[in-house]
């Protein structure tokens, strides 16, 4: 359907003025919403692949985020009432100590532009605070955003949480942000690690899907 194509191309332009009206046309045109959120998500994916590789900038990649936000908005109810389903569901936050929210935002913004349901508990987060949220949101994912050295150690805390609280082999846990790497993730016993916005958008898809 030529309107999908066009939604995909939208959603990679970053065009958040534009893609309300093409989604209810797309709609009226015959396209289930699960077609046209699946056409968002198509561009999403070009725009988190890009972005993992630097070929686009994090103002372009808001725009798009945007733009899937806007177009969103006309499908949220329309797909209450449909079968779509969200692949799984991740808690989200900046780990304890930490106050830096732009890269967790992005992450969260490209999660949901995965098809995820993303439970942002913000910033500063205590390890026991994913943990109730985890439990509360029977989520499938934990991702933990960590941008200073200072705050790196509190990631073996929220691992020892999730072991305390006897469900560590019930949620995967992912962490990111520009101090950590994969050796570290490796290290504290983590389940993924992811580098940017996009790869992290990659990495719970996978994870979802081979739960
Ligand atoms: Co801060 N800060 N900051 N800061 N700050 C850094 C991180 C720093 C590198 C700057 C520097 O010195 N060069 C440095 C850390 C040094 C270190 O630890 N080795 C630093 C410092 C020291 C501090 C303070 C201690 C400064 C002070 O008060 N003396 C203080 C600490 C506050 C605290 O958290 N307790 C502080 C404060 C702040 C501001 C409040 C001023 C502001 C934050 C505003 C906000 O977030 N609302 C701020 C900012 C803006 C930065 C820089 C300049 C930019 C961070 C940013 O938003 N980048 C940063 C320097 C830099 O990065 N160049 C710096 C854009 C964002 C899109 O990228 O956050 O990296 P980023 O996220 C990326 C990836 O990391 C990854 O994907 C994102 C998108 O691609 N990612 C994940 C992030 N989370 C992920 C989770 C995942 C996967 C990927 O899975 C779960």
């Amino acid at each position: 359907m030529e309107i999908l194509k066009k939604i995909t191309e939208t959603l990679y332009d970053g065009d958040e003025f534009a893609m309300p009206e093409l989604v209810k046309e797309a709609i009226k045109a015959g396209a289930s919403p699960q077609q046209v959120l699946d056409a968002m998500m198509d561009g999403m994916a070009i725009v988190g692949d890009e972005f993992s590789r630097d070929e686009l900038y994090i103002p372009e990649v808001l725009c798009s985020c945007h733009a899937m936000m806007e177009g969103s908005k006309i499908l949220k109810p329309l797909l209450t009432d449909s079968d779509a389903k969200a692949l799984g569901t991740v808690i989200l936050g900046s780990v304890q100590g930490d106050m830096h929210d732009i890269g967790k935002n992005l992450v969260g913004m490209m999660l949901e532009g995965r098809g995820l349901k993303v439970i942002d508990i913000g910033i500063d987060v205590p390890a026991e605070k994913f943990v109730e949220a985890a439990i509360k949101h029977q989520a499938d994912i934990v991702a933990c955003s960590i941008l200073l050295t200072t705050t790196m150690p509190e990631t073996p805390k929220v691992v020892k949480a999730f072991v305390d609280a006897g469900i560590r082999d019930q949620v995967k846990i992912m962490i990111g942000g520009a101090p950590i790497t994969q050796e570290f993730c490796d290290r504290m016993g983590c389940d993924a690690y992811a580098k940017d916005a996009g790869a992290a958008a990659a990495m719970a898809v996978a994870l979802v899907s081979k739960a």
